[in-house]
Order: structure tokens, then sequence, then C-alpha cells
């Protein structure tokens, strides 16, 4: 039995052709590429926050979305959480998605103190077990939230306050549990707050050392109880705070590197924490590989006017596409796979809306997906990469790199071949022309 909440207990593919608005046109989780069903190399997960517990408030105005959990229809706050678990499942189901991620604050009511909150969240969890046992869904990751209530509002980690720290650390204990408990494959940890509004009154290195203990504190805890899932840290460069200390990719590997996590902990990369951060998602996605950290995504896309991390449902092939190709290029997903961390816009009111948001989005990563296999196939990448770093096959070249020669050693060839390199052409539009022709 159902809660009706949704129109249909089941999205199916139906081709290219189909004009059913709820029909899947290119993804079909069965359909074999390179040896692997496209439900597991795309890995699809839907994000608890922002389908369910998201009033559609913005900056100017409060809740537009009217759902039966809401507390302004409920007073029982439990009973709420149980149906917005029930709904939460069927919208899983109706979509085939194989997994699903929550925080805390998503799924259970805030208690009246540690106790009273750890315990709804233990409750909740026996609910969401039960309703995976019987749906098949698996979560991919689990996280706390130390960024909504006010106790947050000076940083979770990087709190001045050090009741602030280990509230939040004994936040995390509770969570990583529910994820260990509930066989989730990754357990991830925003930043929400962990930054500053003003340098007047943050001391910078302080807080990164407190920082730097809270995750070790984490990676411990993961050894302890033997979770063998990735521990996964998401950058974002602002927003809530003026700046965030997980900036991007690359400041995360240094903030990694200085506190010994650079083997422990991997990312969780966001494409519009990318475009906020300045950057092109697969420029987040490509360094993460670079530096041998790159563990899931959160799928999204920003408005690019806007300016604002706006969690819009992705719907542009091309940006997807070369995300993947960067992602197949480097193996694939492992623990990881794609989060739908977005939500619908706040005037999209009807539950229709969720379920065609989502079915878009899985269309726009399922072609994304197929032209990234197919340019891999190809390898027209691959090949203008080979050619222009050809000049390092050369054992010479490599002379320079392996430490055989020195600056003096380097010169003396520079002298002695009357070196004088001439440039060649960087191709840019032949090979943009190149990535068109497969999206
Ligand atoms: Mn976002």
């Amino acid at each position: 039995m159902t809660t009706g909440f949704f129109p249909t207990e089941k999205i199916a593919f139906e081709g290219e052709d189909s004009n059913n608005p709820l029909a899947f046109r290119h993804y079909n989780a069965e359909e074999v590429i390179d040896g692997k069903r496209m439900e597991d190399h795309l890995r699809f997960a839907c994000a608890y926050w922002h389908s369910f517990a998201w009033q559609g408030e913005d900056p100017f105005g409060g809740q537009t979305f009217d759902r039966p959990w809401f507390p302004d229809r409920m007073s029982d706050e439990m009973a709420a959480a149980r149906l917005k678990a029930d709904v939460a499942f069927e919208m899983f189901t109706a979509l085939g998605v194989p997994y699903f991620c929550f925080h805390d604050a998503d799924v259970r009511p805030e208690g009246t103190d540690f106790r009273e909150s750890s315990r709804n969240l233990e409750e909740m969890v026996e609910v969401l077990e039960q309703k995976m046992s019987e749906t098949g869904v698996k979560l991919l990751w689990g996280t706390a939230n130390l960024f909504s209530h006010r106790r947050f509002m000076a940083g979770a980690s990087t709190n001045p306050d050090p009741d602030v720290f280990a509230y939040s650390a004994a936040t995390i204990k509770s969570c990583m549990d529910a994820t260990f408990k509930l066989g989730g494959e990754n357990y991830v940890l925003w930043g929400g707050r962990e930054g500053y509004e003003t340098l007047l009154n943050t001391d910078l290195a302080r807080e990164d050392q407190q920082m730097g203990r809270m995750l070790n504190l984490v990676v411990d805890y993961k050894h302890k109880i033997g979770f063998k899932g990735t521990i996964l840290v998401e950058p974002k460069p602002q927003e809530p705070t003026k700046h965030q200390y997980d900036f991007d990719v690359s400041t995360v590997y240094g903030f990694l590197k200085r506190h010994g996590l650079e083997n422990e902990v991997k990312v969780n990369i966001e494409q519009g924490h990318a475009i906020l951060a300045g950057h092109t998602f697969e420029h987040e996605i490509a360094t993460a590989t670079a530096l041998g950290i790159f563990g899931s995504i959160d799928m999204n896309r920003n408005d690019y006017q806007s300016g604002w991390d706006t969690d819009q449902f992705p719907n542009n092939t091309p940006e997807v596409g070369l995300a993947y190709y960067h992602i197949l290029k480097a193996g694939g997903f492992t623990t990881g796979g794609t989060n739908f961390d977005a939500k619908l816009r706040r005037q999209s009111l009807d539950p229709q809306d969720l379920l065609a948001g989502h079915a878009g989005a899985m269309d726009v990563c399922a072609r994304g997906l197929k032209a990234a296999f197919r340019m891999l196939e190809d390898g027209g990448l691959q090949k203008a990469l080979d050619d222009r770093y050809g000049g390092w096959q050369d054992s010479e070249a490599q002379n320079m790199l392996n430490g055989k020669m020195d600056l003096d050693a380097i010169s003396d060839k520079v002298l002695s071949r009357d070196l004088n390199p001439q440039p060649r052409s960087g191709q840019q539009e032949l090979l943009e022309n190149y990535v068109n022709r497969f999206m």
C-alpha cells in the first residue's frame, strides 16, 4: 500500500521516441555499456534533504510547498518523519534509483537535547533499515547536518567554543554509526559553516588545527568500528560563510596533506560548487583524479547568471558528458556515485515535478555517459594528448625529470644542440569540434 503522494509507482524506459512526460528516453538501467550495466556505471542516488526536508523557502520568502509531513500539517514529529520516509522510498522506487543519501536532520526531528536527538535518529534508522530491505534501495552515503541549528552558526569543528566542537564530534559519531548500520558505502563531510564571516574575529591557524583534528578523529573512528566505506570531503568556496575552508579540490588536497590524511580521505565534487569556485565541473573532477582523491559526485547545476548555488537539476548534456568522460577515463566510480543534490524551483509545487526533475536529470546523465564512453572508445582525445606530450617519450627528455640531469647539464644540452624549439598548435577548436560530434 502506498501513500498515494506520487501520480505513478514506476517510471519506465520507453526509448527516444516516447512522448510520455514521465518516462526515460535514454536511461535504461539494464543497458550494458563496456561490459557494465548503465545502473552500475552511474550509481544514481537521491538526496533526502532537497526533495523532502526543504520547504521551498528562499532569502526573500518562506514555505511554498504543501507536504503532508510538514509541521503545519502534522504535529506528531516522529509520525511525520515516518510518513516522510514512506514517501521518500516511494520516490526512490518510482525512479528506480539504487541509492539515497541523507543528513541526520533530514530524517529525524531535532530533540530537546543531544540524547533525545540521538534517540530519534536511532529510531528512524530502524525505519530506514526496514524500508531499505523492502525496496532494495541502498545507502550511498550518510552525513551530519552541522550547519542549520543556531549552535553551529560560528562553525562546527572550527567553532571558537570547545563545547560546540565536542557536540559536533558526538553528532558525527552518531551519523557514522547510522551510516555503518545501514551499510552505507561512503561517509561525507561538507563543511557547512567551516569558514569565516570576517577575519576580524577569526584565528585561521587555530581553526585549521581544529578542523584537521576533527577529520583525524573521523578517520580513527572509521577504522575502530571497521567501516569499509570511503570518507569524503565536499569542497565549496563560499555560501553560507563568506569564505569556506574547503574552497575547492586543490585546497582540500593541501589540507589533507597538512594533516596526514591524503591516503585516507577523498572528495565528493558538486557541479554547483565547482562553478561557484570559478571552475568547471570537469576541472574539479580532473584535478581530483590527477591527485588520486576522486570519490563521488553531487550532480546538479547552477544558474550561470545569478551567481548563487541554485542546486538545479542538471540539463546540459555536454557539461555532464565531459564530467563522465573524466570519471570513465579514471576507471569509473568505486564506492562513489551520482547523487542528485538538486532541488525543484520553489514554484514547482506538484509531486509530479519531483519525479520529472529527477527523471530528466537521469536521462541527461545517461546521454552524457553514452557520449563519454563513445569518446573514450574512439580515443581521439587520448591520441591528441599522446601526440602533444610525445616528446617526453625520449630518454634524454626523461633524464630532465628523473634527476639524472641538473640545471647545468640541461643548460649544456641547450647550448651544445643549439636547441630552438618551435611552437605547435594546441588545436583547441579542432578538439572542441571533435567533442561536439559525440554529444
Ligand atoms: Mn549546492
